[in-house]
Parts: C-alpha cells; structure tokens; sequence
C-alpha cells in the first residue's frame, strides 16, 4: 500500500444534500471535483454540482441548456431500442452523446478549510453559450496577481472541451469560452509565466490513434496555446493504463514544479499520482511516481455515484503541506493532507 494520504476525520466534507438544488424539479445527485483558491482571509471551493431529475422506474431523464440557458429536461424510456447507457455518466440515443447529469459550479468557503457554507452575493456559475449546454465541470483556479483564471470542462454535443473565464472579484466574470476545442479536459494552468510565456497542462485525446495523456503548452496571453508537446503517457499494466490528466496548478519547489495528476486503469478506477518538471522547461519531466500516492481506500471514495474514484483538480500549499481537496466516488467532497517532501521521495 503506498497511500500517503492524510485524510481529514471529518470527511466526507460536504455531500449531495448539504445544497440546495437551483432548479426546480432537479435534485443534487453529486458534488465533486472542486477547484480551490484563497480570497479574503479565507478557502473557498468551486465545487461542481451535477443535478437531474429524480429518477422514475423504466425511464431515464436528464437535463440540458438551450443557448439561452434555459433548462430542458429529456425523457427516453429505458426499454427504446436506441438508448444505450454507457455507465451511470453518459448514454448514447440516437446517434447522440449526452451526460446523464448537468453541472454548474457554486462557491463556498470556510475559515477553517473543514466546514464549508455558502455566502450572499456569490451566484451559481451556470454554463452558457453553444459549447456548455450539457454544463461545465472540474473547474481549476489559478491565481496570477490579483486575477484568478477558471479553466473548467465545457460539455456540448459537439464534444468536450476546454472553457476560460477570469475574475477579480468572484462576483463578475469576463468569460473567454473555449481555450482548447474539443476532445480537451483536464487543463492547469501555471500560476506564473516562466520567462516571457504563460504554460498550461492539458489532456487532448484522440478516439482512434494515441490516447488520453497530458500535455503542456505555451501562450502570451492565456487564450492562444501553441508549442504543445506530450510529456507523459498513460503505462501499460499500471494504475494509469488507461488516461491521465493534470490536477490542480502545478505547486513550484525547488526541485522542480510539481504535478498531482489522476490516473485511471481499465476498470475505471481513478487513483493520483505525481510527475515533477523542470522549472524553466516545463516540457522536461524529471520524475514520476511509480505507484499512486493516493487510492480509493474509503468507504466513500469506493461507493457512490460512480465508485473507486479519488479526482482532485485544486489545492492549498502551506509550506511542505499540500491539503488536496478531491471528489470522492463522483458525490462527495473530501480532502486530505501530503507533505510535499514526501511525495518528492517517491519520484523515479
Ligand atoms: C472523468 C470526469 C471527472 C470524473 C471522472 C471519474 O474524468 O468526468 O469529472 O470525476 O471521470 O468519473
């Protein structure tokens, strides 16, 4: 076993029916995969929330948003021919690929980084436009002055991509749409430039040829991306067989800056591990981690909306403390402590 997680006693930290769903008929199945930032003297998540309707007997329903984003709510009978449900996270109808759930982000903080609420004057964070009607998810934040950028999943039917928007302030959003166009998730973006450019980790993925693995890019202005090149593949017979992609911003140290990244192998289950890079070239990797540094061990990172998972895409650094906040079988919000030091020892 070589989980060296701390994880908190009060886990899990916030479940399904802590919120209150937004929307009238939906109720709150997940909350999951926050991004983490400080503002004000305080924590605060950006947990992603992933509502539907309750769900009847022999039917599966779901919502998505018009362009206008307004709620629509699909109806298919579970015995049609053309429904094909992947796993409890998507389905297939009629040629089409949609969620089985819709997502949004909503901001809470805490004093203590244990107990979270929400607070007045911070709305939900919906997704809009034509490339987030199926929502918007596993938001990062990185803060570079005083700006904090959010690159979060956007889901439409034309695919999976990656989203932008930056505030100062939490309550107003300058909203940049897609970074990276579809098939991209997973995108980190470094919280300084490193000589005159701006780095981001990414995941593309082609369905035919190469596979789910995490690149790095460069841009003078966080929305145009160019030199990328592939730094770390998926391994054969490992934990991260299958797809890998970037946690939350890469945590700069003297050795290197380092990545806590997710992995998952061919049944679907999602561990975390660690690569180092180079700090003035991030597109050298100096170290790996063999085995994961954290596994779905709990009862609750093991059964939930979709079991065996641990995913974190947002952190707090307190000198050799990392506290990872992380979605915990795809429903609940958990967090655990590393030692930055120790993850450090497990590099090869
Ligand atoms: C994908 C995404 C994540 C989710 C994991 C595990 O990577 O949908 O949001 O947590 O799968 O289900």
């Amino acid at each position: 076993m070589t989980d060296i997680a701390k994880r908190f006693t009060e886990n899990p930290l916030l479940r399904p029916a802590d919120l209150q769903s937004r929307h009238l008929g939906l109720t709150i199945d997940c909350l999951l995969n926050p991004g983490v930032f400080r503002f004000q003297q305080k924590v605060w998540l950006v947990v992603r929330v992933a509502e539907r309707p309750a769900q009847q007997e022999g039917v599966v329903s779901f919502p998505v948003l018009d362009q206008a984003g307004q709620i629509k709510i699909i109806e298919i009978e579970k015995a049609n021919p053309n429904l094909i449900l992947s796993d409890s996270r998507l389905l297939r109808f009629e040629n089409a690929d949609y969620l089985t759930t819709l997502s949004h982000f909503r901001l809470l903080c805490s004093d203590d980084g244990v107990h979270f609420y929400e607070t007045e004057g911070y709305p939900p964070i919906e997704g809009s436009g034509a490339y987030e009607t199926y929502g918007i998810e596993d938001c990062r934040v990185t803060q570079i002055g005083k700006e904090y950028y959010l690159t979060y999943t956007a889901v439409s039917q034309n695919g999976v991509g990656v989203g932008l928007m930056m505030t100062e302030d939490w309550i107003h959003f300058d909203r940049k749409h897609l970074i990276f166009p579809p098939h991209n998730k997973d995108c980190a973006l470094f919280n300084e430039k490193i000589g005159p450019k701006y780095y981001a980790l990414h995941r593309p993925g082609s369905p035919v040829i190469g596979g789910n693995y995490i690149w790095v890019a460069e841009s003078p202005d966080l929305i145009h991306w160019g030199n990328h090149q592939c730094i770390a593949m998926t391994r054969h017979g490992k934990w991260d067989s299958v797809r890998i992609g970037a946690g939350g911003a890469p945590i700069r140290t003297k050795q290197g800056w380092l990545e806590i990244y997710h992995g998952a192998d061919e049944q679907d289950r999602y561990c975390l591990g660690a690569l180092l890079l180079d700090l003035e070239n991030p597109g050298i990797v100096l170290g790996r981690t063999d085995d994961p540094i954290m596994e779905p061990v709990m009862q609750y990172e093991q059964q939930g909306f979709f079991g065996n998972v641990v995913f974190t895409n947002g952190h707090i650094v307190d000198g050799d403390q990392v506290t990872i906040y992380y979605g915990a079988s795809d429903e609940f919000v958990c967090a655990a402590r590393f030692s930055i030091d120790e993850i450090l020892k497990r590099l090869i």
